[in-house]
């Protein structure tokens, strides 16, 4: 689970626009990566949701993760599961999904990032990075410092999240981080392809540096 642009549905950020039409010009852009996350629709709607991302990502050979809800993941064949650190721990979501699932989670720090290793997670969210408006409840913003200190500490991929724009994902990538997930930037751009094509190009040109 090498992601390298990692985009997070947010229905606030469509702006009117079709969901399906902003995640095809993300993964047109170059997100690898897609994750259904909507706090705010019934299950029954969620499930709609993760039927149509799973269509449009099987289709383009995108890798595709249900935030929080196991059960969603696993009624859609989703690629994996994305937990927080309040929710279903690690073995457990392992005991249902098997062990080829991906399974990611939350983490703010070294020592829920080791933890997170230590229990088979294939790769771990780390942030925010910055502070950001998108998450109402987020923890204080960790900068690169928490980056880099965090990377020196586990050995699976390190994807950053938080307040996270085009200018910033080379120092990012710089500090450790495999990868960048992002909401609002892609998302919420006006023109989402060339927003997704920016930072994934920004990813793409700090991996080939080595
Ligand atoms: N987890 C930590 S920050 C965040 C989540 C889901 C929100 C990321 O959204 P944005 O718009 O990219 O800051
Ligand atoms: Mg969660």
């Amino acid at each position: 689970m090498d992601s390298r642009l990692y985009v997070i549905t947010g229905s606030a950020f469509l702006k009117g626009r079709k969901l399906e039409d902003v995640i095809l010009q993300a993964i047109g852009g170059g997100a690898d990566c897609i994750q259904l996350r909507e706090k705010d629709v019934s299950s029954r709607e969620l499930l709609e949701m993760a039927v149509l991302l799973r269509k449009l990502t099987k289709e383009t050979g995108t890798t595709f993760i249900v935030n929080d809800r196991v059960d969603i993941a696993q009624a859609v064949g989703a690629d994996g599961v994305h937990l927080g650190q309040q929710d279903l721990p690690i073995a457990v979501a392992r005991e249902i999904l098997g062990p080829d699932k991906i399974i990611g989670i939350s983490t703010h720090d070294s020592k829920e990032a080791i933890e997170a290793e230590r229990s088979g997670a294939n790769y771990i969210g780390l942030g925010p990075v910055h502070p950001t408006p998108t998450k109402s409840d987020a923890e204080p913003a960790i900068g690169l410092q928490g980056i880099r200190e965090v990377c020196r500490h586990v050995s699976i991929p390190v994807v950053a999240i938080g307040g996270i724009k085009q200018k910033d994902v080379e120092d990012i990538i710089r500090s450790g981080a495999s990868g960048v997930a992002v909401i609002s930037a892609v998302i919420g751009a006006d023109d989402v392809h060339a927003a997704a094509k920016a930072m994934r190009d920004a990813v793409d040109r700090v991996r080939k540096e080595g």
